[in-house]
């Protein structure tokens, strides 16, 4: 950490170390494995055109303006957020809203841009499996309960650890509206311990280098292995941070099917309501025509949804199977 004088408030602050900056129009595809297997994560800037996250910002954008997240008569654009509005997940009214946003085609189509998968193609191979379901992250400010503490991405989204989260702003993010941050090589350590409690990884005791952090604007893609420990910062700033995050692996290796379906929330949420207003049919249950590899697998899943300790895991496994089996999972080559 560095010692600065902020000049406008004559504090001093302290400032983790810089990410390691890959600029877009010097990419050389060929050195990023090692970067990442170095560092645990890669910060490429402008990669993205901004004017294709402009337009998915200004879909997010209009949906929290018609559900009042922003102050009266201002322009939504600058997303000011109505403090009276504010909520998160898993809050009903954040979940209505945010449901509208998870459902935009724009938002899937994102994922699945040529210059990403190009990306992550060089990561893990030619067999890329992008996770169907991404994260939106529309983080109101001064609200602690909202931010995401230290944690590795490995322990919620399981599978196989050889995965990898893309994460990027829609928007200018500087330090003030809690952009993430990354403890760099903690990768190398394996899942770390969580406090039992919280299943938060406590700063102190995490392992790994230095904590890095950085101004990312729109355009520009942080990506991390599912095992570097990473967290939000504070949004300490006036304006909503809107941010995605999404997953990406090689379809040769294992994947947890809870990572396919909706297994919280089978009533709630479907892909038939996502796809209900979609134009295009060919990112509709793309998945199910690869030959994934499933962890648990269905006959492990009808195993689980019988002898799983509490009846919350065993309707959860049951969710599982039931929806994975009306996707027609029997698509796959190798459905074990
Ligand atoms: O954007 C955030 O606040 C948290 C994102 C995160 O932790 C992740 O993408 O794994």
């Amino acid at each position: 950490m560095r010692k600065v004088l902020n000049r406008r408030t004559g504090m001093i602050e302290y400032m983790l170390k810089p990410f390691r900056e890959i600029y877009a129009k010097h990419l050389d595809l060929g050195s990023l494995n090692e970067e990442m297997n170095a560092h645990g994560y890669l910060f490429l800037k402008g990669l993205i055109p901004a004017k294709d996250v402009r337009r998915l910002l200004d879909e997010i954008v209009e949906i929290l303006h018609v559900a009042e997240w922003f102050i009266k008569d201002s322009d939504p654009a600058s997303r000011v957020v109505n403090i009276s509005s504010a909520c998160g997940d898993p809050d009903p009214a954040f979940k209505s809203v945010y449901e509208k946003v998870f459902n935009l085609e724009s938002f899937h189509a994102f994922t699945h841009q040529a210059i990403l998968r190009q990306v992550m193609h060089q990561l893990v191979g030619s067999n890329l499996l992008i996770h169907p379901k991404p994260v939106g992250r529309l983080i109101f400010p001064n609200c602690e309960r909202l931010i995401v503490h230290a944690h590795q991405d490995h322990r919620a989204i399981s599978g196989d650890s050889e995965s990898y989260t893309v994460w990027m702003p829609l928007h200018d993010c500087p330090p003030e509206l809690g952009p993430l941050q990354i403890l760099e090589a903690s990768h190398r350590y394996g899942l770390q311990s969580v406090d039992p409690e919280t299943g938060i990884i406590p700063k102190e005791s995490a392992q790994g280098a230095d904590w890095v952090a950085g101004h990312l604007n729109a355009g520009d893609v942080l990506i991390f292995h599912s095992l570097t420990v990473h967290a939000a910062s504070a949004n300490v700033s006036n304006q909503l941070r809107i941010s995605m995050d999404c997953r990406f692996q090689s379809a040769e290796r294992p994947i947890d099917p809870a990572n396919l379906v909706f297994p919280g929330s089978s009533k709630q949420k479907s892909w038939e309501k996502t796809y209900s207003n979609w134009h295009s049919e060919s990112l509709k249950y793309f998945w199910t025509k690869m030959p994934l590899k499933l962890n648990p697998s269905r006959a492990e899943l009808a195993e689980l949804a019988q002898t799983s300790s509490s009846e919350k895991m065993r309707s959860r496994y049951a969710a599982i199977l039931s929806q994975l089996e009306s996707q027609q999972l029997s698509h796959t080559q190798n459905p074990t």
